[in-house]
């Protein structure tokens, strides 16, 4: 069964300035449908050919002989993820029980915030930055390439690209700025709140 490109769950160009509709042209239209393409022209007559994109990632997670599969099939879950963690008008504060948390395990939200700029800008080279659930702690993390936390026993509740595809329109090399940005104005703190509460 093809595996096909999400809509976005926006306009491409409602998350302007901050992000323009070329960045989203670019980065939707073309990298996250090129993961599609490549993938679906893998698994045809693989074992993989029936799976979901979930069960591809985990049964490819590691295997170096299987590193296509999981690249495109990770890179499709991640996109994905990460376009839902964005919102017009978004940013700010999370509320509730999410916010509780993050004060228990980053001691103020200020931490949480610095913690996750720093994973982004620190991560070298290609990657991803993420807010994660693990053992009932949140926990800031950055993986590289394709890589992912459901293969490492944690659930996502917010991402960052950090690929240079993600901000070198808007922002060019400045990875900081871009990071800063998606923080104050952009995370859909609805969204991260309800993986919270599903993952807790
Ligand atoms: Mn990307």
């Amino acid at each position: 069964m093809p595996f096909t490109l999400p809509e976005l769950p926006y306009p491409k160009e409602a998350l302007e300035p901050h992000l323009t509709a070329k960045t989203f042209e670019f980065h939707h239209g073309k990298h996250h449908n090129a993961y599609v393409t490549n993938l679906n022209n893998m698994i045809p007559g693989t074992e993989y050919e029936t799976m979901s994109l979930e069960d591809i990632i985990k049964k490819t997670a590691g295997d170096a002989t299987k590193a296509g599969f999981f690249n495109n099939a990770a890179q499709i879950w991640n996109h994905t993820f990460y376009w839902n963690c964005m919102t017009p008008n978004g940013g700010g504060e999370p509320t509730g029980k999410l916010m509780d948390k993050i004060n228990e395990d980053f001691g103020d939200f200020g931490k949480f915030k610095d913690a996750f700029k720093q994973a982004g800008v620190t991560q070298f080279g290609s990657g991803w930055a993420w807010l994660v659930a693990e053992n009932g702690k949140l926990k800031v993390t950055k993986t590289l390439n394709a890589d992912l936390p459901m293969v490492h026993g944690q659930t996502p509740l917010l991402t960052m690209d950090v690929w240079e595809h993600a901000y070198y329109i808007d922002f060019q090399n400045r990875r900081p700025d871009y990071a800063q940005t998606f923080i104050d104005k952009l995370i859909n703190w609805e969204f991260v709140s309800k993986n919270f509460e599903a993952a807790m």
